[in-house]
């Protein structure tokens, strides 16, 4: 296991890698090129660049977030073709760098939906939360809203060049349901898993945030036995899964315990983000809560546990924070909480490993 912190990269990011550097246990960056729209080819000499500026700073970067796929893939459109060619050069070239693992998601149009970025704990503390009757809105005032909420930066997933657009892919998605999305999206594995195979990187898909349909909007990375049709439909190690405590414990339906157990056996987590969630009681409503499993209704303990117990070796990372101590930024990504998440993930697998070798 090797704790990680996700990074936007010094334009986009105000925390710095010397901060980062500075939280006991964190050996890597998860980063990214946040400002090449999907569909583009990474540069080389900018991954480059990216990956010495982490290394001067005494840290590694292993593990990329996210190279987004373009929705005419999701689609199906015949421009799908070169998009896909794009992805496969990013993919080598990535490698070439030193690069593992690469996590994506293959929602469409969002990359993920909360109804409250701004969320306010008794404690003062401010988090996301998702609550049913927030999404009973048109997605145009769901945008505008986030839009508002976050003009000083960008929200991955969100990219102004693609909210310009909401409209018009949601009337190219009319036509795509969940079947259709999935041939698509086994149409683009069957194309890149052999060029991850032949460079040796794994993809590691993000599951869908939240795991059930909203806006009537197709989703097929949602539970258990999408993850499994996933694995199947190419069946190689280099066909994986960023496993999202939240995002699949979001859905209570979800055994996120037995979720990990099978996977981690099947060698399919190459990568995990492990962050908590607190149900509010009323259908599938809740808020991301601190990583202590006594703040949050899943059990963190339970959760590492499972991954060490199923031989768990791939790269980990403490998932959204709250803002705490005055800290503003983009919504769950500060510097505090994350490192208090990290700190405590590193406590719990110490505590764990102890135990076992005691065995
Ligand atoms: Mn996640």
């Amino acid at each position: 296991m090797e704790m990680t912190f996700r990074w936007y990269g010094k334009e986009a990011d105000k925390i710095q890698l010397q901060d980062i550097r500075q939280i006991p246990g964190i050996k890597g960056i998860v980063g990214t090129l946040f400002d090449i729209p999907a569909g583009e080819v990474w540069p080389k000499d900018r991954i480059k660049a990216l990956v010495d500026e982490v290394e001067k700073a005494g840290l590694t970067m292993k593990v990329i977030e996210s190279v987004n796929v373009h929705d005419d893939i999701k689609i199906g459109l015949p421009s799908r073709e070169q998009y896909i060619e794009n992805y496969k050069v990013t993919i080598r070239n990535l490698a070439e760098h030193g690069i593992e693992v690469i996590c994506y998601n293959f929602m469409p149009i969002f990359d993920w939906i909360k109804t409250d970025l701004n969320y306010i704990l008794p404690d003062g503390s401010s988090t996301m939360a998702f609550e049913k009757i927030g999404i009973d809105k048109a997605p145009e005032e769901i945008v505008r809203e986030v839009e508002e909420s976050t003009s000083d930066y960008t929200l991955p997933g969100w990219e102004p060049e693609r909210l310009a657009h909401v409209k018009h892919l949601f009337d190219a998605y009319k036509e795509v349901d969940d079947e259709k999305l999935r041939e698509n999206y086994a149409y683009f594995l069957k194309e890149i898993i052999p060029v991850c195979e032949e460079v040796g990187i794994k993809m590691a898909v993000h599951p869908d945030d939240p795991p059930y349909s909203i806006f009537n909007l197709p989703r097929i990375v949602k539970n258990r036995e999408d993850l499994d049709w996933i694995c199947n439909v190419v069946d190689s190690p280099s066909n994986g899964i960023t496993l999202c405590t939240g995002s699949i414990g979001e859905d209570p339906a979800n055994n996120v315990y037995d979720i990990l157990a099978e996977f981690c056996k099947r060698d399919r987590i190459p990568f995990a983000h492990v962050r908590n969630i607190k149900y509010l009681g009323n259908d599938k409503d809740f808020y991301e809560a601190p990583h202590l499993s006594s703040e949050g209704s899943l059990d963190m303990y339970r959760i590492l546990e499972t991954m060490y117990e199923n031989g768990f070796d791939g790269y980990i990372r403490p998932d959204h924070g709250r803002m705490i101590w005055g800290e503003t930024g983009r919504p769950g990504y500060g510097l505090y909480d994350r490192a208090i998440g990290a700190s405590y993930l590193l406590g719990l697998w110490e505590a764990i490993e102890k135990n076992k070798n005691k065995e």
